[in-house]
């Protein structure tokens, strides 16, 4: 009896023991090496990589050895600039590098971070730290109670993430404005405080959980259910330099075709061949510009990844062909489940090769998807990236643009993926509680990594649904299955600024909302938000009644158009901004902070309602069905409207009007924009004239990036820079343009600069002669150079031919 009680009584204590957590302990030992400093713990291991000055990876185990899986998302390898100091300082180790001094106390291990004014940036809580509880790992971090936190990718509700717990478990879900979690999973947030900035990139895959002091003022967390606690620390101070070292990381976007900026239109589902075509036709007899039409899952045969529905569409490759010529790329939807059918070639092949999941008995996995039951391809495993891009070239010879990859969470039905089903990881083998998150992100490197196979020349466009940090290498985003109403209008604005403070810059949201009808009013509104996001696609559900443009009446229509054919004329600037975005990785749509770090009014959620496009548009979308105002916050500096060249001094909150056919957008003074005249998709004609708009109430400069927009030429330094400059003094005005790199003819002769406000001016020079004065728009049009003033709208035209060298001088 005593025996028994015995058993069950120490039973107890050790379930007891096991469900604590224990915290890393005293510091027993350390190694030091070229790149690192290996510590051993009480009873953990712990290491610290100095990958920049300002970049820190902390990895813990408690387990025998680090895994040795390589990361899914971390490509950046280059160790060189590693430089750093360790000095053993009694009770704390003390590592330096140029931007950080990094304090590891000895007795427990605790990490603080300080800037190299000694500035308190980051630290452990001092009792909790990094702790292990069986599988499951945290990082306990002392909560200042003015710090903010962003990122952490496709999120719903405000910027400022503080006071909320949120996960990462990719997850199909009709959401509402507060779901959680959502499709895509961003590990990475960064935290801000007294204008200072630092990023945390927990690169885990598992579930793991990220709570910034929703129900504490202690301390805020985040962890994961499994895998090692493996951290980046990127110090900014800025929060842009934050984004531009966690891309250095993860990767930037690879320079999109020039086309996938136009606009695309969607529908679950446009068939057969005569519907997608007579949708096509009707853009263009309405000369409603569009670039795409995406076929949805009815263009398959039952459902059946890699084949057409013959009744439907019989001669696909002459149907893409068609449209190709009216201008209209098409881009199918690609689902990852693989109809279990002996008869069907994927699905055969497939079995025959062992290229999908399997539980641990060796049996494929098979779940309830579009097809009824099928088969999940295992995109950790190269053999299949390579087959499924042996299929995907199919496709493209047969004509088709892109892809757009749906239900690669992995969906299945809303049900549950069953944990156990296994993996390859890369030769490590993996069970889907590891995979789960990063499935679409391999999924997209598989088609990635096809386009760059099999069409070296040519690029592509990628769209996903779900994804895991690294995906803005492939893929651009779109936020899923939202809803036409006035909340999911108001997160088509927050979400896409989120994610772009989260790495990925090419995102956007079903315009109209894809469940329920908007009326025309949330329609216009949600249409020209969207032609400010850098993904701008209209689409539906099934079962909808029509959403195209012209589906809501002729003053929709014609609202609708504009604020489109306006996209087109931007698309200069547009393209510019992905150039930037590519290199930097910083996003095109930013939060207005992210311009602004120093201005405190920018982080209010008000203030969330508008952004900017690049440094130089502010765009303030209406967000409410009713309203015809918008109230919005102009930072310092002098603002002027685009349309109607209405002048603001910043630092102030205002109230505009904003009728149903206006979004309000302001140009920054000094700002240039570069536009041309509007087309009806990209290519459609030469265009002779660059019109660089800019409003001279500040000097400024610009550097314009240009490439034909559709080839890789530009890898081989085939592409043009312009620097353009403003200085403005009290009694002159000049423009400099200066062609920086000129290895690609852009085929345009003229420059037509639209001075907004110009102020006085007599005596307009362009390069060395006196221009003439020109009675309208028709005689300037006709003539090679000379100016003309639109007194109505007080603008100044002056035209100039494009020379290596440009400069417009006039005197006020
Ligand atoms: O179970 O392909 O988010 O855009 O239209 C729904 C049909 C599957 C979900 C996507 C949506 C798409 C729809 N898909």
């Amino acid at each position: 009896m005593n025996k028994i009680l015995f058993v069950l009584l120490s039973l107890l204590i050790t379930t007891i023991a096991k469900s604590n957590p224990e915290f890393a302990g005293d510091i027993r030992s350390h190694n030091l090496f070229n790149d690192h400093v290996e510590f051993i713990l009480a009873n953990a291991k712990f290491n610290i990589y100095i990958i920049k000055g300002n970049i820190i990876q902390f990895r813990y185990t408690c387990k025998p050895e680090f895994s040795h899986a390589p990361s899914y998302a971390v490509i950046y390898d280059e160790k060189e600039n590693a430089n750093f100091t360790m000095e053993d300082k009694g009770d704390y180790f003390l590592v330096s590098t140029a931007e950080l001094n990094v304090e590891i106390s000895k007795s427990p291990c605790r990490v603080s971070i300080y800037d190299k004014e000694n500035n308190l940036i980051n630290e452990d809580d001092k009792s909790f730290g990094a702790s292990f509880d069986n599988s499951e790992v945290r990082c306990y971090k002392k909560l200042f109670n003015d710090e903010k936190f962003f990122g952490l990718g496709e999120k719903t509700g405000r910027l400022n993430k503080s006071g909320n717990q949120y996960t990462m478990w990719n997850t199909d879900h009709h959401y509402d404005v507060e779901s959680d979690p959502l499709y895509v999973s961003i590990p990475f947030f960064i935290g801000e405080r007294n204008n200072n900035a630092y990023g945390i990139f927990f690169d885990n895959t598992y579930k793991s959980y990220f709570n910034f002091g929703a129900s504490n003022n202690r301390f805020y967390w985040f962890g994961a259910e499994d895998g090692e606690l493996n951290y980046y620390f990127i110090y900014g101070p800025e929060i842009k330099k934050v984004i531009s070292s966690y891309t250095l990381l993860t990767g930037k976007m690879s320079l999109p075709p020039l086309w996938s900026l136009g606009y695309q239109q969607s529908k679950w589902s446009y068939y057969p061949e005569s519907r997608v075509k007579e949708i096509a036709k009707t853009f263009r007899d309405k000369k409603i510009p569009c670039d795409v039409i995406y076929l949805d899952i009815d263009y398959m045969n039952g459902y059946r990844v890699f084949t057409w529905n013959k009744d439907r569409f019989p001669d696909p490759e002459k149907m893409l062909g068609d449209l190709k010529a009216e201008g209209i790329k098409i881009i199918p939807i690609i689902d990852p489940g693989i109809k279990a059918d002996s008869n069907y070639f994927a699905a055969k092949e497939g079995l025959a090769e062992d290229l999908f999941a399997k539980y641990p008995d060796g049996v494929p996995y098979q779940g309830e998807i579009w097809p009824s039951w099928g088969y999940f391809p295992d995109f950790t495993k190269k053999e299949t990236r390579d087959w499924w891009g042996e299929k995907l070239n199919v496709m493209l010879k047969q004509g088709t643009a892109g892809f757009w990859n749906d239900m690669n969470e992995p969906a299945v039905w809303g049900q549950v993926f069953p944990d156990l089903v296994m993996f390859n990881d890369n030769g490590f083998g993996a069970s889907h509680k590891k995979i789960h998150n990063v499935y679409a992100l391999e999924e997209a490197k598989a088609a990635y990594d096809a386009f760059q196979k099999y069409s070296p020349d040519t690029r592509h466009f990628l769209l996903s649904r779900a994804g895991y940090s690294g995906i803005q290498r492939y893929s651009a985003i779109w936020t899923g299955d939202n809803t036409a109403n006035e909340g999911h209008l108001k997160l088509a604005c927050l979400m896409p600024q989120g994610m772009g403070l989260s790495g990925i810059p090419f995102v956007g949201s079903d315009v109209g909302g894809f469940f329920d009808m908007p009326s025309a009013r949330l329609y216009t509104r949600w249409m020209q938000l969207g032609a400010f996001t850098p993904f701008f696609r209209g689409h539906s559900v099934i079962n909808q009644p029509d959403k195209e443009p012209w589906a809501f009446g002729n003053e929709t229509e014609e609202n609708v158009r504009n604020i489109i054919s306006f996209r087109y004329k931007l698309l200069p600037y547009l393209y510019n901004e992905f150039y930037n975005s590519s290199i930097t990785g910083l996003p095109i749509m930013r939060a207005m902070f992210l311009n602004y770090q120093n201005d405190d009014v920018c982080y209010t959620e008000d203030a969330g309602f508008q952004f900017m496009l690049g440094d130089n548009l502010l765009i303030a979308p209406v967000v409410s069905e009713t309203g015809n105002l918008k109230k919005l916050y102009l930072p310092e500096g002098s603002w002027i409207d685009m349309f109607n060249n209405t002048i603001y001094q910043g630092k102030n909150w205002i109230i505009v009007d904003a009728p149903i056919n206006k979004i309000p957008v302001f140009l920054k003074a000094g700002g240039f924009i570069p536009m041309q005249e509007v087309q009806q998709y990209v290519g459609e004609k030469k265009i002779n004239q660059l019109e660089m708009v800019v409003y001279p109430a500040a000097s400024g400069s610009y550097s314009l990036y240009e490439d034909d927009g559709i080839s890789y030429n530009y890898k081989k330094g085939i592409y043009s820079v312009t620097s353009f400059s403003l200085q403005v003094s009290e009694n002159t005005v000049v423009i400099n343009a200066v062609k920086k790199h000129n290895n690609y003819e852009t085929g345009r002769s003229d420059y037509l600069f639209k001075i907004l406000n110009p102020g006085n001016f007599s005596n307009i020079t362009g390069n060395g002669t006196v221009l003439k004065k020109l009675s309208g728009e028709n005689e300037l049009k006709n003539s090679v150079n000379g100016y003309y003033l639109d007194s109505v709208s007080n603008i100044l035209l002056v035209k100039v031919k494009i020379e290596d060298n440009i400069k417009i001088i006039y005197n006020r």
